[in-house]
């Protein structure tokens, strides 16, 4: 096992834009059981693709995923923190605007990504001489990636279950290479840097933080305006606020990522985002399918198909209670999605009902 190759695959990660790499072999994780038990209780909510058969036997056996692995590369890529916004626009609260998840900023990172993990493939097989079997992943894999990651020495899983660094704070995708080579693995991230604190678990508007490191897909914001195809719960639509794509919150009240500077990456870091971050909802919400389309081509928004997002936007405007929404609104009553109209409904009635207090 080479620790010149590995030092030197490690480099050329940091070279390519990542800000961790660390190794871990293809055993099956130290916590399994926990995301058994979670699948068990139903907290995946409608996502049943992390619940079926490929996704357990594959989580529990990383060798399943690529048989000749005899190592996995862990990496992290950073993405922006929410303060350079929040600094930036300080109408943020004001809530005719609405607010997009810093990991949406920019490009796809299943996009963005690609390109480097392949260009790091192709590093380790000019350096090692041959063809090396491999398979690489992010966010996407039956992996359980922060368990492997934590195991590979990036950081700790936080009370908010994100994958923590103490340098970086927890602003970053997790990615990974399946290698058929040797390489020498690192030493586990063993200490919890959580302590007493429960700033996330008190901050979550819906609760959805459970006490054993895990999350309750069902009330996260996160999962009700990203990956929920469907309607998002009465009871839960005031509690998202003014978020629109995503939520940040546990993340944002982590002391640890109060800590990390926003240049993290020791490069030179502006306000680098892409699409506006905190939209202004009355002009969204006319989003027609084309237009949506071009807005958000190669963005992570188009994952929530213009109908989830429209949807989301009737929430924070029926939230916003600001009267001026009302003929948009009213427009929507005729959309060709059904989710849209139901959604828009329910935003006049909540504008009304403030209205009338
Ligand atoms: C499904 C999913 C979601 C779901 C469920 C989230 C969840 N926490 O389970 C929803 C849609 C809600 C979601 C939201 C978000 N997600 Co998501 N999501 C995933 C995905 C695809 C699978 C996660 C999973 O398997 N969950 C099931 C649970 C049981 O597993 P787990 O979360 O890994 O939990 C483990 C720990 O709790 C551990 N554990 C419990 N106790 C202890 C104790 C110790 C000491 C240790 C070490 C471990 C441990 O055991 C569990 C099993 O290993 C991963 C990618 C992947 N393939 O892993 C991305 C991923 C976790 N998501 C990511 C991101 C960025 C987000 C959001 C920030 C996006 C946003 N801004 O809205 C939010 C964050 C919400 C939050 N606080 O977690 C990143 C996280 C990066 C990081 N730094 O941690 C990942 C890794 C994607 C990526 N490749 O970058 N996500
Ligand atoms: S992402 Fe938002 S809703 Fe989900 S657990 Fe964190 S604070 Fe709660
Ligand atoms: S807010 Fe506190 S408890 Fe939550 S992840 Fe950060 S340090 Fe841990």
């Amino acid at each position: 096992m080479s620790k010149k190759l590995a030092s030197k695959i490690k480099a050329e990660a940091i070279k390519q834009g990542f800000v961790l790499a660390g190794i871990t072999a293809p055993t099956p994780p130290p916590h399994l059981r926990n995301y058994l038990d979670w699948i068990a209780e139903g907290r995946h909510a409608s996502m049943g693709y992390l619940a079926d058969e490929r996704a357990r036997t594959r989580r529990a056996n990383p060798k399943l995923i690529l048989p000749e692995a005899e190592s996995i590369l862990l990496l992290a890529a950073p993405y922006p923190d929410p303060k350079l916004a929040s600094a930036r626009s300080a109408v943020d609260v004001k809530r005719s605007k609405g607010r997009i998840s810093a990991y949406a900023w920019n490009d796809d990172y299943h996009i963005t990504l690609k390109e480097k993990l392949i260009h790091l493939v192709e590093f380790i097989e000019e350096e090692v001489g041959h063809e090396v079997p491999n398979r690489w992943y992010t966010d996407t894999g039956p992996i359980l990636e922060k368990d492997l990651a934590q195991r590979a020495g990036l950081g700790w899983i936080g009370k908010n279950t994100c994958l923590i660094n103490p340098k970086i704070g927890s602003y970053f995708f997790l990615a990974e290479i399946f290698l058929g080579i040797k390489l020498p693995p690192d030493e586990p991230f063993s200490s919890d840097h959580c302590g007493t604190c429960t700033r996330c678990l008190d901050a979550c508007p819906t609760q959805a933080i459970l006490p054993n490191r895990t999350i309750d897909a069902n009330l996260c914001i996160s999962y009700l305006s990203i990956e929920n195809k469907g309607e998002i719960p009465k009871e839960l639509r005031p509690k998202l606020g003014n978020l629109i794509f995503g939520c940040d919150i546990c993340q944002e009240v982590c002391p640890w990522n109060k800590k990390a500077k926003p240049d993290r990456s020791s490069r030179p870091v502006r306000f680098e985002g892409k699409i506006d971050s905190h939209p202004n909802l009355i002009k969204e919400f006319s989003l027609t399918p084309q237009e949506f389309n071009k807005k958000f081509k190669n963005n992570p928004v188009k994952r929530a198909k213009r109908r989830g997002y429209l949807r989301n936007i009737a929430v924070a405007l029926g939230n916003a209670g600001n009267p001026e929404a009302i003929p948009v609104l009213e427009k929507a009553k005729d959309d060709i999605e059904p989710l849209v109209r139901t959604h828009a409904e329910w935003a006049l009635r909540a504008i009304k009902l403030k209205e009338e207090k």
